[in-house]
């Protein structure tokens, strides 16, 4: 029986050292979600680092056997390994290049040395698991050379291959030295996927000037078989986040933020804490708004989440300074004794206060410089029951290109974030409802499972197509 086989830089687990040995905590996030139908199933397997290093090979015995009761196998990684291949290749080289910060790119053969050798590591994981013929998906920057190291290893498995974050534009991956090994890797997929159609339209672009394939309509021929290249726009588990919202859990969590923000127009922002999610233009953009219409001091609050993340990267750090900065000077121009212009947050909520926190915002202001998709502004989409609520959006999300009745901002343009929230803020509830309804509409259609299941089917075709095409 063929089997199919996940696998992404982290498993969808967290093991953690405890007194009482070692824990397994299952992630929430919706990629798991809307994989768990898959890797559950028979003999299906998700492959994956588990998120922590490990003191000898008897507890990595233990991990192994306790992962394989969840259909899970580990790659085991090491603290050198974590740090050039995953902060540095992957996060300083890969991470800004493709989300047009190309000025932060670090450029180290040292970093791709390791970046080589852990997807290699990958690669001899999954053939300890795989047979010939069973359907494998790779996921994410971190492993972009893994699709082809596996078809050296399978060459007639059906592989998929799916990016999350943005892929840039010719002139901007051109610059990378190894470019062309990238590209190579990833076209070791039979199926390699985006959120959009411009990261679609880049990537065939590289492909065609770099390589010097042919890339007609979508497909790829590499002289052996025809790869196809689409766009598929990551949803969310809708159902869950709108029966959250419902829920006696959230309810209870909502009380205190009732409370303490009663009389205020709450303007949500929830990322993690990174460069490409426009935090400081999004602060500035506030404090633009409380100096030029001083009618909306002390009947505004931007609540703002930072999840903390890759705080081990230097541009990371240096990010969370400025944001402290920037929060401590708007918040200390404008508060007064009973109202805080920011209330901020460094840390990571728990989900039911995070639906808590979509239910009671009025604007959901999301403005990242470049974002793959976004999900947060689905979430809070999913969440508003009554329909009452505003998006404000970055035309640079993937998102966008679906929401298009958010009220959608370059997010460059201060000025226009700071018309686009007096817009928001004073929106009749009417317009609130029809754009949310339509927004609504859409998510619910195409939500994370139809995602799962279109790739799949998708993945299906191509090979059908391929073998069809060999017997001609
Ligand atoms: C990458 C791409 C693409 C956030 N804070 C808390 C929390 N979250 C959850 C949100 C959401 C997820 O984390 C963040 O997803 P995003 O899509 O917004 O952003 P990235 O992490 O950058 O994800 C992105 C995505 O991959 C999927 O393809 O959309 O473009 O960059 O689900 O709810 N969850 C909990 N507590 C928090 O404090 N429990």
């Amino acid at each position: 029986m063929s089997k199919t086989i996940i696998i992404s830089n982290r498993l969808p687990i967290k093991v953690q050292r405890k007194e009482e040995g070692l824990a397994y905590e299952t992630s929430e996030g919706g990629l798991a979600t809307g994989l768990g139908s898959i890797y559950k199933e028979g003999d299906n397997v998700w492959i994956g680092w588990p998120g922590l290093f490990f003191e000898d090979e008897a507890e990595e015995q233990e991990v192994t056997l306790s992962l394989k009761s969840q259909s899970m196998h580990p790659v085991f990684l090491t603290e050198s390994e974590i740090k050039e291949f995953y902060e540095g290749f992957s996060n300083e080289t890969l991470w800004p290049s493709f989300h047009y910060f190309s000025q932060y790119t670090v450029y180290d053969d040292v970093y791709w040395e390791a970046y080589q050798h852990v997807n290699r590591k990958f690669c001899q994981a999954v053939m300890q698991v795989a047979q010939p013929g069973d359907t494998i998906w790779v996921h994410d920057y971190q492993l972009l050379l893994l699709p082809a190291y596996l078809r050296e290893a399978f060459p007639d498995s059906s592989i998929g291959f799916f990016q999350h974050i943005p892929f840039p534009s010719f002139e901007v991956f051109r610059m990378l030295p190894w470019r062309e090994q990238l590209l190579k890797g990833i076209l070791g997929a039979d199926l390699i996927g985006f959120h959009t159609y411009d990261d679609v339209r880049h990537f065939l672009s590289s492909v065609s000037r770099i390589i010097g394939m042919n890339t007609a309509q979508g497909m790829i021929d590499n002289g052996y078989r025809q790869i196809m290249v689409d766009a598929f726009p990551m949803g969310i588990d809708y159902e869950k986040y709108a029966q959250l919202a419902a829920s006696p859990e959230m309810k209870e969590k909502l009380i205190p933020y009732n409370e303490a923000l009663s009389g205020q127009k709450v303007i949500l922002s929830i990322d993690r804490l990174d460069y490409s999610k426009g935090i400081p233009a999004r602060l500035q953009a506030f404090e633009l708004l409380l100096q030029e219409y001083p009618e909306f001091r002390e009947k505004v609050t931007l609540f703002m989440l930072v999840v903390p993340s890759r705080d081990q990267v230097e541009k990371y750090k240096q990010l969370k300074e400025t944001i402290d900065e920037l929060v401590g000077r708007i918040n200390s121009s404008y508060r007064t004794i009973s109202w805080n212009p920011i209330q901020y947050f460094y840390r990571s909520f728990p989900i039911e206060e995070l639906s808590a926190l979509y239910t009671v915002a009025d604007i959901a202001l999301i403005t990242p410089m470049r974002d793959g998709m976004n999900l947060v502004c689905k979430e809070f989409v999913a969440s508003k029951l009554d329909q009452k609520g505003v998006l404000i959006l970055s035309e640079m999300a993937g998102a966008a290109k679906e929401l298009s009745d958010a009220l959608i901002i370059n997010p460059n343009d201060l000025g226009q974030m700071v018309q686009a929230m007096r817009e928001a803020m004073t929106m009749p509830e009417a317009e609130q409802q029809i754009r949310m309804q339509h927004m609504q509409d859409i998510l619910k259609r195409y939500d994370i499972h139809q995602w799962v299941s279109i790739f799949m089917n998708r993945l299906e075709y191509i090979k059908l197509k391929q073998l069809s095409l060999a017997t001609e």
